[in-house]
């Protein structure tokens, strides 16, 4: 059962910011695209409305990003100072999973729509079922009375499109695409923001994503696949961490791949692991046990630990949740 929104929570945020002048957004450390979308279509609309706003993130945004409008005046920080009128928190769900120190003295707008969020803000609307965070900032500047402003249409498309993983997930309806229709409406060219975002990568990564392609294993009958980044790959490609974006993606395209995870070394000796699933399975719920969270199709966690023991633990998971992989088989 998905949770809706509390239908209170958008006119008490709207009443929040009429009543405030000086705002802070930020989301989750290793941003994705419904993060920086979600982030500057808030940006862009309290802008127009002659709002103080400041964009402050752990980690940059992913390469293919920086073309976005707006993108370049983020500021990447692990720590915040500075008086504000309150705290936008988009995708988070506790503080922590910020990775930016000093937010809890702030009021706290917490925005979400992924499940397990702790509800820490002074005002909290969650809504799992939007497809993406975007949707949600999107109902909520169109309240706000301006005409859509492009730059907001465009970010708002960048938010869907990524994390719809480009109208293919489970979690789009037809909300979904009414916010696109009006998106278009506004001048936006749905075609430039894709080309931007998936047409528009490094030689780098596409020598990064054949390297992991190539190295990538199978279990469970195939129905696993496991990708695995190292230092050498990433040297040999020339390409950078934050290249690996969309790439745990591209198994799923074989019709017997039902999972995919991908282990990725962290440079503070931690391991980030990334899970992508078909259907039914839950690999939310996976995440969950390593204190990570996100989506019933994608989700992903960091943890200390020996990689041999954790690959094994991981795999023992998935192979549990592979249950029933003929079901996976949607049909339209
Ligand atoms: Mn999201």
């Amino acid at each position: 059962m998905r949770a809706a929104a509390d239908p209170a929570a958008p006119d008490r945020i709207r009443a929040e910011i009429a009543a405030r002048q000086r705002f802070l957004i930020t989301s989750h450390a290793q941003p994705d695209g419904d993060s920086i979308g979600s982030q500057l279509a808030l940006a862009f609309a309290l802008q127009a409305l002659g709002k103080t706003v400041r964009v402050v993130n752990r980690d940059p945004a992913p390469p293919a990003y920086f073309a976005f409008p707006g993108v370049d005046g983020i500021e990447i920080a692990e720590r915040v100072e500075g008086d504000f009128d309150a705290l936008f928190v988009m995708e988070c769900p506790n503080l922590a999973r910020t990775g930016v120190a000093n937010l809890e003295r702030y009021f706290a707008i917490n925005i979400d729509h992924h499940a397990g969020n702790e509800q820490y803000g002074a005002v909290n609307w969650f809504d799992e079922t939007a497809a993406a965070c975007g949707e949600m900032v999107f109902d909520l500047v169109d309240g706000l009375g301006s005409p859509l402003d492009r730059r907001v249409a465009t970010h708002i498309s960048l938010a869907i499109l990524t994390d719809t993983g480009s109208f293919h997930h489970s979690n789009m309806t037809a909300r979904t695409f009414e916010i696109c229709r009006r998106v278009v409406e506004t001048g936006v060219d749905p075609a430039a923001v894709a080309g931007l975002v998936y047409d528009s990568a490094s030689v780098g990564k596409l020598k990064l994503t054949g390297a992991l392609l190539h190295a990538m294993t199978f279990e469970a009958g195939g129905h696993i696949a496991v990708l695995y980044l190292d230092d050498e790959m990433l040297r040999a490609s020339g390409s950078a961490p934050n290249d690996t974006e969309g790439i745990v993606n591209l198994p799923l395209s074989a019709r017997e791949v039902h999972v995919v995870v991908f282990f990725k070394p962290q440079a503070d000796g931690r391991v980030r692991v990334s899970l992508r699933s078909k259907g039914d399975i839950d690999v939310r719920a996976i995440a969950a046990r390593y204190g990570g969270g996100g989506h019933k199709n994608a989700s992903g966690f960091t943890v200390e630990g020996d990689l041999a023991i954790l690959r094994s633990a991981v795999l023992d998971h998935v192979t549990r949740a592979l249950h029933r992989p003929d079901e996976t088989r949607a049909t339209p």
